[in-house]
């Protein structure tokens, strides 16, 4: 059931200067109109003395009233013009967070900002990997919107239209990112400090409009001094530690600075005190736990020995029933990991979610300590999920619940904690946000103004959340029971339907069932309305 919540438009801010200052001008043209053109000089006098005064006095009343609006909306703005922190980590499932339930991996600092701010359960992103989902949380439109769906910004198809920072730094806001906001290349991109790529100087897919400034963080990724092991196609363990997108483990020595996100926290810490008095959007993005699972031995000590590690139940026949394109593009099969590799990929993973935590917490500290968190909206995400070998799928891509659905937590000053189980977008921070800042929201986005849930957690602003996977060409449409996920537009790739009620860990599809024919047949008519809504934007013509 889908509320009538509409996009307010226009931020009340804006609106009660305006408001005022017409009474002003209406009350001081009245009496100027009453002198009348011919009159004795006596009259004359006394009504000019009554005019003089009367105008002074109105001027006084006009000097007050806007002397009064002044601070009335200097006051406004003090208490809407929030600075946004937006925390972004890369490649981490919300299933490893112990703020979603997980009992392994203990997540303090993420975890105190789910306790002040609102948490959302079926939060999904629109890409499962990082270049379209990025492209597509900034820009606003979904990933077939604009046609972004490998890894370059969406610059060239939006044009001139502002991304959801530039929208802050075009409105007075000190605009800027630490390390990865846009797709940038993990871990080439982050050991040459740049994205490794040719293109945008050295910054990858990202978007310079977007900021008034921003700085990479390099780091040695997976050639970090320590003991590394490539989990990946190494079976009979001959392989060197490698870069790339691969499975690598090291467990590495010295300490936090040595590392990408040890140097992005530093950075946002610097960057926290030295914008304090300006409103800021500070973009912070951290590279773990993408891999290579790098990150400094300390973290590492709560998941050993890596056999303690429970991998998820595996279902003998569980792929008999997904489409050659629903199987994971990384499989234990695929990637040659027995068990014992299997488990340290678990292990090396929780390490590294464990040390970007503790960069969180950083960042989390120099906002507190500055004074900020009063005035500050802080967002935690991440681009898209992950799979630890559910069904034995690894890594993203997958349009499967743990990867699609994301952790997202939005803690906004004064607003009550709560858990929302509606369903929502990553789309819908650039005009939610914009919003709660008192920022006109564009019509063109195609997010939705989440806000009130922040107010009223039961509120419903959509019946799906949409997610789509280019490279294997999926799509999913997330209803409240249902999970439908197609591959191909004309779903000639084969069809997935699960019963999320009945069956949470998605084991059973139900697609090919007689009688579920007509669920499918549902969900191809919702997926075409769903495709010429998203496709019809002000992008088509510019
Ligand atoms: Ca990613």
């Amino acid at each position: 059931m889908t509320s009538s919540l509409e996009k307010s438009q226009k931020p009340g801010f804006f609106l009660k200067p305006l408001a005022l200052a017409p009474t002003i001008m209406i009350g001081y043209n009245d009496e100027s109109n009453d002198v009348p053109a011919i009159i004795n000089k006596k009259r004359r006098r006394t009504r000019m003395m009554k005019f003089s005064m009367s105008r002074r006095g109105l001027l006084v009343i006009a000097s007050l009233l806007l002397l009064m609006s002044q601070r009335l909306t200097a006051a406004e703005n003090a208490a809407e013009q929030y600075n946004v922190l937006f925390i972004i980590s890369d490649d981490l499932t919300a299933t490893a967070l112990s703020c979603y339930g997980n009992e392994v991996c203990h997540t303090p600092n993420i975890d105190a900002i789910a306790a002040k701010g609102v948490r959302f359960t079926r939060a999904y992103c629109q890409g499962t990997y990082c270049g379209p989902s990025r492209a597509s949380m900034l820009s606003g439109y979904y990933p077939h919107a604009t046609g972004v769906l490998g890894y370059k910004n969406p610059r060239p198809q939006i044009g001139d239209r502002a991304t959801w920072p530039q929208h802050f730094k075009n409105n007075g806001y000190y605009s800027a990112r630490v390390s990865k906001i846009y797709h940038m290349g993990v871990p080439g991109g982050i050991e040459t400090g740049g994205d490794g790529r040719d293109h945008d100087g050295g910054n990858g897919a990202d978007d310079a409009a977007s900021w008034t400034e921003r700085f990479n963080s390099p780091g040695p990724e997976w050639k970090a001094a320590g003991d590394g092991e490539t989990l990946e196609g190494n079976p009979d363990g001959k392989r060197p530690v490698v870069g790339g997108n691969t499975f690598v483990v090291v467990e590495a020595d010295g300490d936090d600075l040595v590392h990408s996100d040890g140097k992005t926290a530093a950075k946002a810490v610097e960057l926290l005190a030295k914008h304090r008095d300006e409103p800021f959007w500070l973009g912070v993005g951290f590279v773990r736990p993408h891999v290579p699972f790098v990150s400094p031995r300390k973290y590492y000590e709560p998941f050993l020995p890596y056999s303690s590690m429970v991998l998820p139940t595996k279902v003998p026949g569980d792929w008999d029933d997904i489409p050659k394109l629903g199987i994971n593009y990384k499989t234990s099969l695929n990637m040659q990991m027995d068990v014992r590799r299997q488990k340290k990929a678990m292990g090396g993973y929780y390490a590294s979610v464990a040390f970007m935590d503790a960069q969180v917490g950083k960042v989390m500290q120099a906002l507190r300590e500055n004074g900020l968190e009063k005035k500050t909206i802080v967002i935690f995400t991440s681009d898209h999920g992950y799979h630890l070998g559910e069904h034995d799928f690894w890594a993203k891509v997958s349009l499967h619940e743990e990867s699609a659905a994301v952790p997202l937590i939005i803690s906004v000053p004064g607003k009550k904690p709560a858990v929302c189980n509606s369903l929502v977008e990553l789309l819908d921070l650039y005009p939610s946000i914009s919003k709660l800042c008192g920022l006109e929201v564009p019509k063109r986005l195609q997010g939705k103004d989440i806000s009130p849930l922040l107010d009223d957690p039961t509120l419903q602003v959509r019946d799906a959340a949409f997610s789509v996977a280019p490279a294997r060409k999926g799509f999913l449409l997330r209803e409240d029971r249902w999970v439908y996920i197609q591959y191909k537009e004309d779903a000639s790739g084969g069809i997935e339907l699960f019963d999320m009620d009945n069956d949470p860990n998605q084991y059973k599809n139900l697609a090919e069932l007689p009688e579920y024919a007509g669920v499918v047949k549902q969900f191809k008519k919702r997926f075409a309305i769903k495709m010429q809504e998203l496709r019809d934007n002000d992008l088509k013509n510019g």
